[in-house]
């Protein structure tokens, strides 16, 4: 399910017998009926969208609820506050949050909660995302924000999927199989390979 409206996106993607209650917009459930926990997942702009739609790609065919937001550190600081202050409170297990440039969304979210909090830095005009790199993943001691490379969706929801997996059997379950997946793709690769190098 997806329903926008002008500052807040909510995305669900779990079958519906596994739904229940509704969030404070009556928009969308939010957690899954087997009580896993859900991942916050908030962008700087949503010019960062390309970004999340890896991760949200990932945590879709894992079967893991979440939910999707545009929050500024510094366009709207007092919303990415009040998310990461009622993050605990709202089922969230895991956040992760995505900005380019002067990257500190993560940071600023992470100042406001003892969640973990992964980072994205995304690619923006100048520098290659190297700036954004830096801002996210320099943090002060106190204040941990796990960094992914720049634009690297796909690995923050697979981190925040591995972290909800410490407690959750099924979903280390599938995160296994996804690597044998993998890597069977792979060795498909290295036993065709050399039939490649000859036409
Ligand atoms: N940004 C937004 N508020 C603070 C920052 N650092 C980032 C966004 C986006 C970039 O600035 O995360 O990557 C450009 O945003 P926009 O809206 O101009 O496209």
């Amino acid at each position: 399910m997806f329903v926008f409206s002008d500052k807040i996106m909510v995305v669900f993607k779990r079958p519906a017998e596994e739904c229940s209650g509704t969030d404070p917009e009556g928009a969308a459930v939010k957690n899954g009926g087997n009580g896993m926990k859900k991942i916050g997942i908030v962008m700087g702009s949503d010019s960062d969208l390309p970004v999340i739609k890896k991760a949200t790609d990932q945590l879709t065919r894992l079967g893991i609820p979440f939910e999707v937001h545009v929050y500024s550190a510094h366009r709207t600081p007092v919303e990415a506050r009040d998310f990461a202050l009622n993050a605990r409170k709202a089922g969230f297990g895991v956040i992760i949050a995505a900005a380019g440039m002067a990257a500190h969304l993560a940071g600023a979210i992470a100042a406001n909660t003892t969640l973990p909090v992964i980072g994205i830095p995304c690619q923006g005009p100048v520098m290659d995302g190297l700036d954004a790199l830096l801002s996210t993943v320099q943090m002060p001691t106190g204040i941990p924000v796990a960094t992914v490379a720049v634009n690297g969706g796909a690995n923050a929801a697979l981190l925040a999927a591995q972290i909800l997996a410490v407690e959750d059997a099924e979903l280390a379950a599938k995160l296994d199989e996804k690597r044998a997946k993998d890597a069977a793709a792979v060795l498909e690769k290295d036993a065709g390979i050399a039939a490649r190098l000859e036409s």
